[in-house]
């Protein structure tokens, strides 16, 4: 029988089956899956390459069963790193506007992640309630650009639920994660779209004796037709993985149309720079601009290792 790995602890996995109960079954072991990747039509070799990688499961995976035990893991469709999930239809970034204060930096750093792995992301604010008018206004100004990029963006007070229902009407017959800061209020929003959690949340809160339940593992909760998972949060993150050439690719308005040099990394002393020009303009945001800067002398300093 067929099911998904809905959370995961010490080698025990929870599965939703496919008849609508859930079990809590080991693995069989380790996982071999053979992955073939497509001959690179720009190298004279046209063969293919055969690799064979272990995998653990996780979280996302969908499994078949047999023997009360994970017998095999279906192929994923994508796999994420940070959170560790496979299988996810979007990824909500949430900020909470204030504690801890919203940073650019950290949102263009995630939208290269994703645009990397093609999953498409919806931005959440939270905590609006701790901005002024003025501050909000200004924030929504700042945002206007990622609205005019294409990406969604909505903002939430968690508690009242203000703006909330709109999140939700997002995640019906998805699989939807929720990644961020710690503190940025996932769980919190969590419980706002599913009411039955705001309890469990709370009385752990209360027992433990303080007002914050860190969350430490990722899990995923039915909801319409989906599920929306909550994931531990992270104080940081790193450009990894990425070339230089790529990392100005998945700045995507930083085209051949912005820059007609197709080799330039848009770097403050480069000649003739359609990207600098832009920025002056106002086409891009400045703070775009900056965050790529600290990126890219990032990825340099990781070349150089
Ligand atoms: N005022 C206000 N407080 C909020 C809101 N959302 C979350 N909070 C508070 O922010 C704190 C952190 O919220 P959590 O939901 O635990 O944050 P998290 O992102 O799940 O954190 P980790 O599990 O550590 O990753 C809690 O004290 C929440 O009550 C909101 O919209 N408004
Ligand atoms: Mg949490
Ligand atoms: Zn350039």
């Amino acid at each position: 029988m067929q099911g998904r790995i809905i959370n995961s602890n010490g080698g025990k996995y929870q599965v939703a089956l496919e008849n609508g109960t859930t079990t809590t079954i080991p693995a069989r072991g380790k996982f071999r899956s053979v992955k073939t990747t497509q001959a690179n039509p720009n190298s004279y070799s046209k063969k293919e390459t055969i690799m064979i990688v272990k995998q653990s499961p996780k979280v996302g995976d969908l499994v078949e069963v047999l023997d009360e035990r994970i017998e095999s893991i279906l192929e994923r469709t994508n796999e994420l790193i940070r959170p560790d999930i496979a299988n996810v239809d979007q990824i909500l970034l949430v900020f909470a506007a204030k504690e801890p204060d919203f940073s650019s930096y950290l949102l263009d750093l995630f939208l290269v992640n994703i645009t990397k792995k093609s999953i498409s992301p919806l931005i959440v604010i939270t905590k609006i309630d701790k901005l002024t008018v003025e501050e909000i206004i200004s924030l929504k100004k700042e945002l206007s650009y990622y609205e005019n990029m294409g990406y969604t963006v909505l903002y939430v007070n968690s508690k009242t639920r203000e703006g909330t229902d709109a999140v939700a009407k997002h995640l019906e017959g998805k699989v939807t994660v929720l990644s961020g800061q710690t503190g940025a209020g996932k769980s919190t929003l969590i419980n706002a779209i599913l009411p039955n959690f705001e309890l469990k949340t709370q009385e752990i809160s209360q027992a433990l004796g303080r007002g914050k339940h860190t969350t430490r593992e990722t899990t995923l909760y039915p909801y319409e037709n989906g599920y929306i998972g909550d994931t531990p949060g992270f104080s940081k993150l790193d450009v990894l993985g990425i070339e230089k050439k790529e990392l100005s690719s998945l700045f995507v308005e930083f085209n051949n149309e912005t820059c007609r040099f197709k080799d330039c990394l848009h770097q403050r002393n480069a000649k003739d720079c359609g990207v600098h020009k832009a920025v002056e303009e106002g086409r891009i945001l400045s703070s775009r601009y900056e965050n790529y800067l600290k990126m890219l002398a990032q990825v340099v300093k990781e070349e150089k290792r």
